[in-house]
């Protein structure tokens, strides 16, 4: 099998800080995990497909469900999400042999007409940052419904992960506490960002995200009251095996921007600018992430 990211798709994601591989899970199963879901919502909530009045009962417009996939769950159909395409462009960006597979979630199920955009943010709420972390190694959003141009998909910052590497590259060893991260990033890259691109295609399609990119929810807007509208999109994070490299070897193309953050010089960021007591706005944001269901950020809520 060639590899699926081509070098002009490597160049996309070093410059953008993503890139869509389409059909990187077959459609069918995509569409069939998210019946399995459909039946989940109706499960657990009274929210039905085909009684777009029960929809009224996601709060704001939109389901955050905790569930991830993975393990002693991952039978049909969740297993064939994983496709050897898939694994094969993550094992391009992150390095074979070098990253976990998440299972599959956090999911955000966002009904249209409903609800409003949600905060920007850098992923992993729930540690401190610093340029090496393995936390999170590749940030994707796998689309379970089809997200037409203009309907409302995760807007995403282009190029903004360069510059949240050289926030980390500044704050150094200590790093910098994940809503704080994301306040400096809104800072630095403008909020909203100068230059914004939704995250649209099929079901199947994956985005395949640079974990230090800015992005956040958008409003749903599809048609009211379509189901087909209604999105469904799941956001893993990929852990890594061991810290990014910052030197030596040939970096990845996740290490790349980091590496050349380094490069790019400013004052060291004061501890005072690292670290401030958590703020409503912060609370706002573990929220919006799915961290508030254990009461605040005592524990996380998506395996993140
Ligand atoms: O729902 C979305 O489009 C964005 C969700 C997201 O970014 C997150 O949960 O981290």
């Amino acid at each position: 099998m060639p590899p699926p990211l081509s070098a002009a798709d490597l160049a996309a994601f070093d410059r953008d800080g993503f890139v869509v591989l389409r059909d990187a899970v077959p459609r069918a199963v995509a569409l069939a995990c998210r019946d399995a879901l459909w039946a989940k919502l109706e499960g657990d909530r009274g929210i039905r497909k085909d009684e777009p009045a029960t929809w009224a009962k996601a709060e704001g417009g939109r389901v955050g469900l905790a569930e991830a996939y993975g393990g002693d769950d991952l039978g049909a159909p969740w297993a064939a999400c994983w496709s050897p395409r898939l694994v094969a462009a993550v094992d391009q960006l992150c390095g074979e042999d070098r990253w976990e597979r998440p299972g599959l979630g956090w999911w955000v199920i966002n009904f249209p007409a409903r609800g409003g955009a949600g905060a920007w943010h850098v992923d992993g709420a729930h540690f401190a940052h610093t340029l090496a972390s393995p936390e999170i190694g590749l940030a994707p959003i796998l689309l379970f419904s089809d997200v037409a141009p203009g309907g409302g998909g995760t807007a995403l910052a282009p190029g903004s992960h360069r510059a949240v590497a050289a926030l980390l590259a500044r704050a150094g060893p200590a790093g910098v506490g994940g809503p704080r991260l994301s306040a400096l990033a809104r800072a630095a890259v403008g909020e909203p960002p100068p230059f914004i691109v939704e995250a649209s295609g099929r079901a199947g399609d994956v985005v395949l995200a640079h974990p230090l990119l800015l992005h956040a929810r958008s409003a749903n807007l599809g048609a009211v009251d379509d189901a087909d509208a209604v999105r469904f999109g799941c956001f893993p994070n990929v852990p890594m095996r061991a810290p990014l490299r910052l030197e030596g070897g040939a970096a990845t193309p996740v290490e790349a921007p980091l590496r050349a953050a380094r490069g790019v010089g400013g004052a060291p960021l004061p501890a005072a600018a690292r670290r401030r007591p958590r703020s409503a706005e912060d609370d706002a944001l573990l929220l919006e992430m799915g961290f508030a269901r254990f009461g605040g950020a005592k524990k996380r809520r998506r395996g993140r």
